[in-house]
């Protein structure tokens, strides 16, 4: 009798996979679970973002999320790209949604959509388009007529666009869920009042949009009725408090397969192990039946879409990699996890739990159905020792700090801890080196003086309320007279931005001061030759992605807070204030966008001199696209830092010389997607804000193999093998 849920195996994969028809399906939930056509639903699902990868790649991820046992697809809705300017739309291309949902729905799965529209997610300005920091009076995500106006008139726009493409289950669609706001809680304190309004205001505005299926706000956890309160997290089967009301159930939007990097930060890795423990202890402890991975696949911040200091690639480290390549061991553990838990999910749904103590950190969560079927999870929470317990007069070892699933109550199918999927090893392979001299051509900017800039104040002005965000790069310029009586000048500049150069009399004085993620405020502090009478200084300030987070964050300032001219060690000239800026957004590379075919001719292009690299240059060179289909990354660990396009396109930022507190760089392979490409003749085109070796840039393409090395082991972005060394080849 307890051997039927395992016998059940076969028959329940094949009712699960290929489940999804095109009939309306009602999703309704209870304490215990969503009901999705009548049917009580143990689900899981995996964040995939339509941006962060190509159309091209849509069909390929999402078939791998269903192979490794994926119901739901999970996706942000990208606001910033949705609606460049107000009431301008664009679902073009990687931002086309209908056809990312669709393509999921024809493969069967199901879409958690979180619409937001704030939605954090490591993307620039947490996915508000920019527009929205010059509405007058607004104040975002607060209980702000201006902000509700702008938020209810995209929430809308967007369930219209479903709702007309007939793509929510009520209508026959593969959308079960909506969310809307995200982890407001952790900036609702700040707002009083207006925030506990606000709540109500955006539960009942959603709800009010009469999309048929339920809504959620994930950490949050007073989310008013009907809406879901999730949980978000790498341990929700430890932290979470539970739904807010016996009548929802246990769901978590964002366990996090491991964490999204930062240029300079230390890599985090989260074993495969890890996750599966807590996945199960959600499912058991919580009586979770929603578990999304946070990212199955990260993918790629193209362009200048990432957030403060986030690298391009992005969470590289989930089931699937930035490539979309799959992961092992990750993918292929939690492969086996899901098909023991759906195996038998339907006692997990309907069975009556009990906990039975079996030692001291020892515990078996049990659930019976009251004819057959019963499931139990062995937990043992020792970190540092194996267990051997007793349960229903068996002996079972578990291993320190895992849990060991027995779909029949009485066989252990699967252990948390016991990874039996090889471990993979990603190589790349260089495929050509750009070595050849004559293959590059080089534009240098030139440094602006404040006769150059087109912009004057009497202060110095907040940067990204003068770019507009149409360029990382903002320059400071005036013109500064000095007496004789400084000797050995020192420059002295406090930013709120991210990277600060300074330049005296369109001469480098100094470069690369930057901040990190965790330290906004950072000092240039640089010896300067003035001479008695006029000189220009110009100072360029540089953001690499603007804030995501934060309660007020249209108030967040960043750029220049303090200049000043040290004599002898005193401030004598504080350029701070009295005394009128010039201000110039970005280069003139970007305005004429010189980074296309079309506009090259734009500038005049000279010839590569290696012993003469300078700061702030374009490099451009064409190459052939290697052969097959892996995917293709470039090498730039001999770059500094800028942006890179292949035929116009962006593949993002790049930021080779910020180290991590291990010495390497952060990431050195960036993605150009297979569709950027072409046969031959594909313009690479650079620019370099410090100054690098363009012709050890090689093009690698990307492929795992199985390792000989132990199991549970994971890669950090950088651990990649090179099948050859890169100087071994050239063209
Ligand atoms: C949203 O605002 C635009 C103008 O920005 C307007 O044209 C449109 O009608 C509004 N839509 C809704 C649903 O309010
Ligand atoms: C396991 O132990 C840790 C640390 O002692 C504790 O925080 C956690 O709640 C325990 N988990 C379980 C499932 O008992
Ligand atoms: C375990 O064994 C004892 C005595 O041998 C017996 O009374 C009990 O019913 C058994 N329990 C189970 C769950 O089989
Ligand atoms: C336990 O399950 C495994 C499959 O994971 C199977 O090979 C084995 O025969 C089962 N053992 C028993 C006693 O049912
Ligand atoms: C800025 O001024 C310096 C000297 O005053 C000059 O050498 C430089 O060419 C000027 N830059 C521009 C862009 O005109
Ligand atoms: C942004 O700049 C405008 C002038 O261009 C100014 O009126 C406004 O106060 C500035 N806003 C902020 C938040 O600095
Ligand atoms: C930045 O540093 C200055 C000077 O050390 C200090 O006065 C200021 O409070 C700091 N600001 C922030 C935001 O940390
Ligand atoms: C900077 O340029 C001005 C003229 O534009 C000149 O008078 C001054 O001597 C220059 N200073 C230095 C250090 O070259
Ligand atoms: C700027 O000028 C005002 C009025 O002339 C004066 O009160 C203030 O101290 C000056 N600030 C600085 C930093 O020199
Ligand atoms: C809700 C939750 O589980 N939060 C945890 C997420 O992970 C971070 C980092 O490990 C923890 O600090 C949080 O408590």
């Amino acid at each position: 009798m307890e051997l039927k849920c395992w016998v059940f195996v076969g028959v329940m994969l094949m009712v699960i996979v290929g489940s999804k028809g095109s009939e309306e399906e009602e999703v309704t939930y209870d304490g215990r679970s969503l009901i999705i056509g009548g049917q009580r639903k143990l689900l899981f699902s995996g964040s995939i973002h339509y941006p962060r990868s190509t159309p091209e790649m849509w069909p390929s991820l999402i078939a791998k999320a269903k192979d490794g046992g994926l119901d739901v697809i999970q996706t942000y809705v990208f606001w910033s790209l949705h609606e460049p300017q107000p009431g301008q739309y664009d679902f073009s291309g990687r931002y086309d949604l209908v056809k990312f949902i669709k393509e999921v729905q024809t493969q069967g799965l199901y879409v958690c959509l979180r619409i937001g529209p704030y939605i954090e997610s490591e993307w620039s300005y947490g996915g508000f388009p920019f527009w929205l920091h010059d509405i007058p009076d607004i104040s975002y995500r607060t209980d702000n007529e201006p902000f509700k106006f702008y938020m209810q008139n995209f929430t809308t726009k967007i369930v219209n666009l479903m709702k007309s493409e007939g793509l929510y289950a009520s209508q026959g669609g593969p959308i079960i869920l909506s969310q809307i706001e995200n982890e407001y809680q952790n900036v609702e304190a700040a707002f009083r009042d207006k925030g506990r309004s606000y709540v109500r205001w955006a539960a009942s505005m959603a709800v009010g949009l009469q999309t048929g299926v339920p809504w959620v706000m994930c950490k949050q956890y007073d989310a008013p009725d009907p809406v879901i309160n999730t949980c978000n997290g790498m341990k929700c089967g430890e932290t979470f408090a539970g739904p807010n009301s016996p009548n929802k159930p246990a769901m978590w939007t964002e366990n996090w397969t491991s964490f999204f990097q930062v240029f300079g930060g230390k890599p985090y890795i989260r074993h495969a192990d890890e996750i599966a423990f807590h996945v199960s202890l959600f499912i058991a402890n919580n009586n979770g039946c929603y578990v999304n991975y946070y990212m199955y696949h990260g993918g790629t911040n193209f362009g200048r879409t990432g957030t403060s200091y986030v690298t391009t690639s992005y969470y590289d480290l989930a089931p699937l990699d930035e490539y979309g390549l799959i992961r092992q061991p990750k993918w292929g553990h939690l492969k086996e996890l899901h098909m023991v838990i759906k195996a038998c999910s339907k006692t997990l749904l309907e069975g009556k739990k009990s906990i039975v103590p079996l030692g001291e950190l020892q515990t078996a969560y049990v659930f019976q159905e009251p004819s057959e079927g019963c499931v139990a999870f062995l937990i043992n929470n020792d970190t540092q020792h194996s267990a051997n317990i007793e349960f229903r007069n068996n002996s079972y070892q578990l291993p320190p700090k895992s849990i060991s699933i027995l779909p029949d109550c009485l066989n252990a199918t699967f252990n948390t801890a016991k990874i039996l999927t090889e471990s993979g090893e990603r190589n790349a392979r260089p495929e050509l080196v750009l070595s050849s001299a004559t293959r590059w051509e080089v534009f240098n900017e030139l440094i602006p003086n404040f006769s150059d800039t087109s912009l004057k104040a009497d202060a110095l002005l907040e940067h990204m309320n003068v770019t507009k965000d149409e360029s990382d790069y903002l320059w400071y310029s005036l013109r500064f007279e000095t007496d004789s009586s400084c000797s050995e000048p020192v420059l002295h500049v406090r930013s709120l931005a991210h990277i600060a150069y300074a330049f005296v009399n369109g001469t480098y004085a100094a470069g690369g001061a930057h901040g990190s993620r965790d330290v906004k405020n950072f000092t240039l502090d640089t010896p300067i030759k003035i001479d008695t009478g006029m000189n220009e200084i110009s100072i360029l300030s540089v953001m690499a992605g603007l804030p995501d987070s934060g309660p007020y964050l249209e108030r967040k300032f960043a750029g220049l807070r303090e200049v000043s001219v040290r004599c002898n060690g005193n401030d004598i000239y504080d350029l701070t204030a009295n005394h009128t800026w010039g201000y110039k957004v970005g280069f003139l590379g970007e305005d004429l966008q010189i980074y296309k075919q079309e506009n090259l001719g734009k500038v005049v292009w000279g010839g590569f001199e290696l012993s003469a690299p300078k700061a702030f240059t374009w490099y451009k060179a064409t190459f052939d696209a290697p052969s097959g289909d892996d995917p293709v990354a470039l090498d730039l660990s001999a770059m500094g830092k800028g942006e890179a396009w292949i035929n116009g396109q962006s593949i993002g930022r790049y930021w080779v010389s910020l180290l991590t507190p291990q010495g390497k760089p952060s990431q050195t392979l960036y993605h150009i997607p297979r569709s950027f490409l072409k046969a031959s003749e594909n313009l690479l085109v650079l620019f370099e804000e410090i100054g690098g070796n363009p012709r050890q840039i090689s093009v690698n393409t990307i492929s795992w193999t199985t390792s000989k090395s132990s199991n549970n082991v994971d890669y950090t972005p950088n651990d990649i093998k090179y099948l050859m060394t890169p100087e071994g080849i050239h063209t």
